[in-house]
């Protein structure tokens, strides 16, 4: 695929009319309407309908959309999440939308519409439990993780993928939004009234800010595998007995236990979420999905894994340790950083700062136990409710 065009080469920001356009081919009729649906941080999203068919246009804004034009993006990173679908899609069948094409110099990809799913984060929020889509996430991560690692992805194809998933721009919003900012007083930090002293204890905490670092160092450096890079339950469509992962756009190649991290992190908050609205049932069966999440997630790599390779335990042990540490930071990012979670903005004032401070407690947990004997403990540490 060819990179995608930039703002100086026609590319032009589309409104309803010009998206209908751009997608009626897609749909067989010319009578298409469209609708924006978005409400992520970065693109334009559309619903393109025309009789019974819908698709859906991403397309890329060429600045961050939560920010503004005062912080420049690629808009490459629309052929970034086109490839990395068609990658994960290979290695993962039917877990993503279909796409049905990339346009670069417009830097939009039409896809399918799920129109039968809905946000994972949004159905938890509204106290919703959504069945058997968590061991679907552990096959898919087992096998995007291992598919595109030295251990399964012969070098000769993995290596020109490492240049053509440099992410410089993206990356450099992880590594500063989740590894950074949250440490320090930074302007695009976002702390509410609760949560301020909070901040103020992450701010002074050493320890915390050191180990953050160690982990951006590693999400820099260590190219294990191409990541979704931005692996939060908004990042998956579901329904019950399906799930499909979408919002590409950081693939990367890095660390496998930023992914995993990532997952666990957010279920742990739509768990302490459920917790403090006195959802216990909703809480229990969250409990449920974490583990089967990670059971999943190791029979798929222990079932990949090559036999010509004797140490599938080491590698076991030392992901889930990983995991722990990079759901740390996701878990105080998602806190004091700029772009928060509904699970716990939405909460009622009486009971957020009792769930920001169980967020704040696992977090210190995950990140300073060097041992994880087994799943269970990471999850005890990552969910428990009792105060610090
Ligand atoms: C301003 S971009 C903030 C966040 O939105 C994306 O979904 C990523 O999580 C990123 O860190
Ligand atoms: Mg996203």
């Amino acid at each position: 695929m060819s990179a995608c065009g930039d703002v100086s080469s026609g590319y032009r920001a589309m409104d309803l009319d010009s998206v209908a356009v751009f997608a009626a081919p897609y749909l067989g009729q010319e009578d298409a309407e469209a609708q924006e649906i978005g409400d992520g941080n970065l693109n334009l999203v559309f619903r393109v309908q025309a009789g019974t068919s819908s698709v859906i246009v991403k397309q890329a804004l060429p600045y961050l959309r939560v920010v503004g034009e005062g912080w420049p993006l690629t808009l490459d990173r629309a052929r970034i999440e086109a490839e990395a679908m068609a990658i994960h899609a290979e290695l993962a069948p039917s877990c993503g939308p279909r796409v049905l094409h990339l346009e670069p110099m417009a830097a939009a990809i039409v896809m399918e519409d799920l129109r039968e799913h809905v946000v994972w984060r949004t159905a938890l929020v509204s106290g919703r439990h959504v069945s058997q889509v968590a061991a679907s996430l552990g096959r898919y991560c087992a096998r995007v993780l291992l598919g595109t690692s030295r251990l399964l992805m012969p070098d000769e194809q993995r290596r020109p993928l490492l240049g053509r998933f440099e992410n410089p721009e993206l990356s450099a919003i992880t590594e500063d939004l989740v590894f950074a900012a949250p440490y320090v007083d930074a302007d695009t930090n976002r702390i509410d009234q609760a949560g301020e002293s909070l901040a103020a204890e992450l701010r002074a905490d050493k320890g915390l800010r050191s180990a953050a670092a160690q982990l951006r160092w590693e999400f820099r450096t260590r190219t294990e595998s191409l990541l979704h890079g931005d692996l939060h339950t908004g990042s998956v469509m579901v329904r019950d007995g399906d799930a499909r992962v979408i919002d590409v756009e950081f693939a990367t190649f890095g660390p496998m236990a930023y992914d995993t991290g990532n997952v666990v992190a957010n279920l742990a908050l739509a768990r302490i979420a459920a917790s403090a609205r006195g959802e216990l049932e909703l809480a229990a069966m969250l409990d449920a999905d974490a583990q089967d999440f990670w059971s999943a997630l190791i029979d798929e790599a222990g079932f990949l894994w090559p036999s010509t390779e004797p140490w599938l335990d080491h590698f076991l042990e030392s992901l889930r340790r990983d995991t722990a540490r990079y759901a740390s930071t996701e878990l105080l990012r998602r806190l004091v950083g700029l772009a928060h979670v509904a699970d716990i903005d939405t909460l009622p004032d009486g009971v957020r700062l009792t769930a920001q401070t169980a967020v704040v407690a696992a977090a210190r947990r995950l990140c300073t136990t060097p041992d994880v004997p087994a799943f269970a403990d990471l999850w005890a540490m990552a969910a428990q409710e009792e105060s610090p």
